[in-house]
């Protein structure tokens, strides 16, 4: 299988996220996706390509115009007003504050166009998202010929949502990719999420349409992030009703019981009759994880893989989360080989 990667991934770096009360080298850092490329050349999984430059028109189909546009400018507009470092929001508008007023000042706009403080921007931010970005369209340009490809996104992007970033993500990337797979004539399309955590924007973005299926094992969000978004009950709206599919699982989750769900998740996918299917690839479900409590082994990773490729459709991995850096490698590509056997 090929895969697309971009070093431009290095200018989302030296940031720090507050982890119980305590500021924190960031979890989410640039030595992530240089284990995954590493494993990707040991392995010699396939030919590792750069990215295209491609517009923003599909993401624009995702994303609100005028988040993108905070996206691209927050940092420049952080230093304007006098700052230094990482810019992290503090302040957000929950119910009961008023949310219909965007600010015009970059310490509101911070908080009004995200949901956590994980998401900080420095100097490369943008163009490590766009990067991101661009790998994983290229990736889903691949399906055009081929059975499958892996887009190396860095950063991640299934907790950002239409007009909001968190989670460590800006632009959703599998999103994006969804997209574009819709637009190059893809009836349906699934995305399936295999990250620990519930994929919240992907779920929000595509929760009222009916060509789109999400679908995301995760740990319960009673229990863990994002905490707000991800119940069993939440199975779309609209036009999109019975087009999402939440599987929560406990904390402590081991491999039977994360199989079972993802055999529940692959009969739903297969259900739904589409021709593409998108896989978020997290790799944060690894009993090493150091921010998450499921208990899968590097032994498993490969009947991930081997589960996904017997539906037998199309379908580009999109790198999402995974800390356990040492093992983030042997993991995420032992996905991939387990799909390719
Ligand atoms: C893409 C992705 O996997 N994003 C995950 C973002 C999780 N951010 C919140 C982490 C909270 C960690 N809490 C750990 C408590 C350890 N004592
Ligand atoms: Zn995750």
């Amino acid at each position: 299988m090929k895969s697309v990667y971009s070093p431009r991934h290095h200018g989302q770096s030296g940031q720090y996220e507050l982890v119980s009360g305590a500021i924190v080298p960031a979890f989410e850092k640039p030595e992530r996706a240089e284990f995954i490329r590493a494993r990707l050349a040991e392995v010699a999984l396939g030919p590792v390509l750069p990215p295209e430059t491609h517009s923003l028109d599909i993401a624009r189909k995702v994303h609100d115009a005028a988040y993108l546009s905070f996206l691209e400018t927050a940092y420049d507009q952080w230093l304007a007003r006098g700052n230094t470092g990482p810019a992290l929001p503090f302040i957000w508008p929950r119910p009961g504050l008023r949310s219909d007023v965007p600010p015009a000042d970059i310490e509101g706009l911070l908080g009004h166009y995200s949901f956590d403080g994980g998401a900080p921007f420095v100097a490369g931010t943008w163009d490590a998202v766009k990067s991101s970005h661009d790998v994983a369209l290229t990736g889903a340009a691949l399906l055009a010929r081929d059975r499958a490809a892996f887009a190396l996104c860095r950063p991640p992007g299934h907790h950002a949502g239409r007009a909001f970033a968190g989670g460590y993500c800006f632009i959703n990337n599998a999103a994006v990719a969804a997209q574009a797979l819709r637009d190059a004539g893809h009836a349906r399309v699934a995305v399936l999420d295999v990250d620990y955590h519930h994929g919240n924007g992907t779920q929000e973005i595509f929760y009222d349409q009916r060509d789109v299926l999400v679908v995301n094992i995760h740990a319960d969000p009673r229990h863990e992030f994002p905490y707000f978004l991800g119940h069993a009950d939440e199975r779309g709206a609209g036009d999109g009703v019975g087009a999402n599919l939440n599987l929560p699982l406990p904390l402590g989750t081991e491999w039977p019981a994360w199989h079972a769900a993802l055999d529940s998740a692959c009969t739903a996918v297969a259900d739904f009759g589409p021709t593409a299917l998108v896989i978020s690839l997290g790799t944060d479900t690894f009993i090493g994880d150091p921010i998450s409590q499921f208990r899968l082994t590097s032994a498993h990773f490969p009947q991930i893989g081997a589960r996904i490729a017997a539906l037998g459709l199309p379908t580009l991995f999109v790198m999402e989360g995974g800390y356990a850096v040492a093992e983030i490698g042997v993991n995420a590509v032992g996905v991939l080989e387990g799909f390719d056997a």
